[in-house]
């Protein structure tokens, strides 16, 4: 079974891809990384940074998450993302996102010994 490592690698990280602002990147991306699966996933976050710089994030700033547990980290820096937000009138199967770029901080949920990200938490 894939691990919460992984899957979190699968869903959020893309550190060689450079940010461009191609508009059919968060289509692409959201069916190539199995998120368009049974359901289109609504709003999804990429991350182009190095795999070490974010897993570093589990060592940083300890903060509340937003379901209420105490695992959550966010990044000293901001990072480069890419937001995936599905288009309004898009419907299952066919997934049509919005892809929006943004330098922000990056807050993620780790888990594990070692102690790495699970979960994307929020950008801010
Ligand atoms: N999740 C939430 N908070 C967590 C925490 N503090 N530690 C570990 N995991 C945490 O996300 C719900 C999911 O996030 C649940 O699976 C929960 O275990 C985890 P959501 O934002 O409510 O919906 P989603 O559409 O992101 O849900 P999923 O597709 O299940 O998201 P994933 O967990 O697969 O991946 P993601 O949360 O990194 O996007």
């Amino acid at each position: 079974k894939e691990s919460g490592a992984r899957k979190f690698q699968r869903q959020h990280m893309d550190p060689d891809s450079n940010p461009s602002n191609n508009s059919t990147y968060c289509n692409q991306m959201m069916r190539r990384r199995k998120m368009t699966e049974g359901r289109c996933k609504p709003v999804n976050t990429f991350v182009h940074e190095p795999l070490v710089d974010v897993q570093a994030i589990c060592l940083q700033g300890n903060i509340t998450c937003k379901n209420g547990h105490s695992n959550c980290h966010k990044s000293s820096s901001s990072m480069h993302i890419t937001e995936c937000r599905l288009t309004n009138g898009s419907r299952y199967p066919n997934c049509a996102y919005h892809t929006n770029q943004k330098e922000k901080q990056i807050i993620v949920a780790c888990e594990g010994n070692p102690y790495v990200p699970v979960h994307f938490d929020a950008s801010v």
